[in-house]
């Protein structure tokens, strides 16, 4: 592909990097303090622009640092399948954004252009961002970087992320760009799921983080209503993004986030994060204790609720169809035991990040993931969606292709998960029935700095480390000593930490074994700090 490499760097020149600034692709994309960035999102914007270019369709870029604080900002780069970017990508991202010098950003640029041919058709890119103060500056920086290699932008405003991968997979499908496709999509599927069961008499109370998805919640609330669902939200956007609120604080501290303390015992709550792509569900004991219903008790509810579909379906079907459920190494034992042993269905473990449960997802007919901190969906396959359009209209069969609708098919969703949860709560699970499903092994997370990370590389889906030589035998020796003990250690993908996860038969054990692994942890990978 040819580029006017001499108005690229005169584009270029408006976003310099910061010196010493070396963005590197995360797990979910880049990540920092929104000041450091516009030289990050200008260059994601041309490496986009080439891509929606080479493959003739919308590619997006959503600006967002998700469940980080508001002076944070980061982004996400979407395929034109709606899926994140794929994996070969991200190093050329990285080598974009770390760039020095004009010369050295020219370079790599013109490298990747000349492995690639422009479509016949032109392509766009779709940017979306989240309601950090930012956000609008960043968008322009990034639309500024796609026109910079002949691209074109549709920019939509102030979306969730979920919303801007739903946006750039049908806009290939339909060209339709409006918002209202998104509500309605939402709005009639679950009409279709809930058809004919009791609407429930509690109020399902959402704490939205003080972010974007309280706006859209917001807009949804008058028809979720005329649907039996009311909606009471809290943290929609008075107080501080992500602060004392949101999925992450709720699910990480274990505790009611702001403004929600005082409900009664029993009522029906849930928190998703600042861009609306993870959700878990709470509630509190009748000892006032806070009870989580984590992004594991979703998978095993959506498990259940899909399985007693398909056992409706026409006779035969559930029999031909592989349904599974795709868990990290933080999944509880507890739920992972749950749903092998009295659901019967398989259980894959994968590396942790949206990106490869979802991949693994889809080798199921029915692929359900959810990482426990709340990222999660439930994808159908097409050819399975395909089989059902052909049976006849059996209730169950049309509540399948609805679950295919309502569930956000190219990443979590937590708008999707919450309605889901609610479709399926009032199908005849109560509250207190999803809790009992199964009871979580007591679990301790830490998290620790070391002089260098990558020292630590792991394999197993990161439940089983392979250097430093030696430290996996010590976390072995350590897991031995406790009733029910697992751990692990993990480098972080979005942090400068090791993180550290341990369960065990008692909550005292949990703890002493997470930090055990901790101080092994520290002790042979040059620990940072004070020992744990
Ligand atoms: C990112 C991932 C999330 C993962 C987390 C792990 C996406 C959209 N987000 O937030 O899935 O759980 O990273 O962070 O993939 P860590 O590597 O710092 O533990
Ligand atoms: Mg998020």
């Amino acid at each position: 592909m040819q580029l006017d490499l001499a108005a690229v760097r005169v584009a270029a020149a408006a976003f310099p990097k910061p010196e010493a600034f070396k963005p590197s692709y995360g797990t979910a994309g880049f990540r920092a303090e929104a000041s450091l960035l516009p030289s990050t999102v200008f260059r994601c914007g041309m490496l986009i622009g080439l891509k929606a270019r080479s493959c003739g369709q919308a590619c997006g870029v959503m600006v967002t640092a998700s469940h980080n604080p508001e002076q944070d900002n980061g982004l996400k780069l979407v395929e034109a399948s709606g899926e994140m970017l794929e994996p070969a990508w991200e190093a050329h991202a990285t080598q974009l954004a770390q760039a020095d010098t004009a010369e050295q950003l020219l370079q790599v640029l013109a490298a990747l252009a000349a492995t690639l041919q422009p479509a016949d058709t032109p392509g766009r890119v779709i940017i979306g961002r989240d309601t950090r103060s930012s956000g609008a500056d960043l968008a322009a920086a990034c639309s500024a970087g796609v026109a910079a290699v002949g691209g074109k932008v549709s920019d939509i405003g102030v979306v969730t992320t979920p919303e801007l991968h739903f946006t750039v997979q049908t806009f290939n499908q339909y060209q339709a760009l409006e918002e209202q496709a998104y509500f309605t999509n939402l709005l009639e599927s679950f009409r279709t799921l809930t058809a004919g069961s009791h609407a429930p008499q509690q109020p399902l109370h959402v704490d939205c983080a003080n972010g974007v998805g309280a706006l859209k919640l917001q807009q949804l609330v008058p028809q979720l209503q005329q649907l039996g669902l009311q909606l009471q939200l809290y943290n929609a956007g008075q107080g501080r993004l992500n602060h004392g609120c949101g999925a992450d604080y709720v699910q990480k501290e274990q505790c009611f986030p702001a403004g929600m303390g005082d409900l009664p015992a029993g009522a029906c709550c849930a928190s998703i994060d600042g861009d609306a792509d993870r959700v878990v569900f709470f509630t509190k004991g009748q000892d006032g204790s806070f009870v989580l219903l984590d992004g594991d008790k979703i998978a095993a509810l959506a498990a259940v609720y899909l399985r007693r579909l398909l056992s409706h379906a026409p006779p035969g079907t559930a029999d031909s169809i592989s349904t599974g459920v795709v868990q990290t190494a933080y999944a509880n034992g507890a739920s992972t035991r749950f749903i092998t042993e009295q659901l019967g269905l398989q259980v894959r473990c994968t590396n942790t990040g949206v990106k490869y449960l979802h991949h693994e997802a889809k080798a199921f007919d029915v692929g359900i993931y959810f990482e426990s901190n709340g990222h999660g969906t439930v994808l159908l396959k097409p050819s399975l969606l395909q089989r059902l359009q052909d049976m006849d209209e059996n209730m169950s069969v049309m509540q399948l292709l609805a679950v295919s609708r309502l569930m956000n098919q190219a990443v979590g969703d937590a708008i999707s998960g919450l309605l889901l949860c609610d479709a399926v709560l009032r199908s005849g699970t109560s509250l207190a029935e999803w809790q009992a499903l199964y009871t979580d092994l007591p679990s301790r997370q830490l998290k620790l700095v070391v002089a260098d990370r990558t020292v630590i590389t792991t394999t197993d889906a990161e439940r089983r480390c392979v250097t430093p030589a030696g430290l996996q035998d010590a976390i072995d020796a350590a897991v031995a000593k406790y009733d029910l003990g697992r751990a692990f250690a993990r480098p972080s993908g979005t942090e400068d930490a090791v993180r550290v996860y341990a369960e065990a038969g008692s909550q005292e054990a949990a703890d002493a074994l997470a930090r055990e692994v901790a101080g092994i942890v520290f002790d042979r990978c040059g620990g940072v700090g004070s020992r744990p």
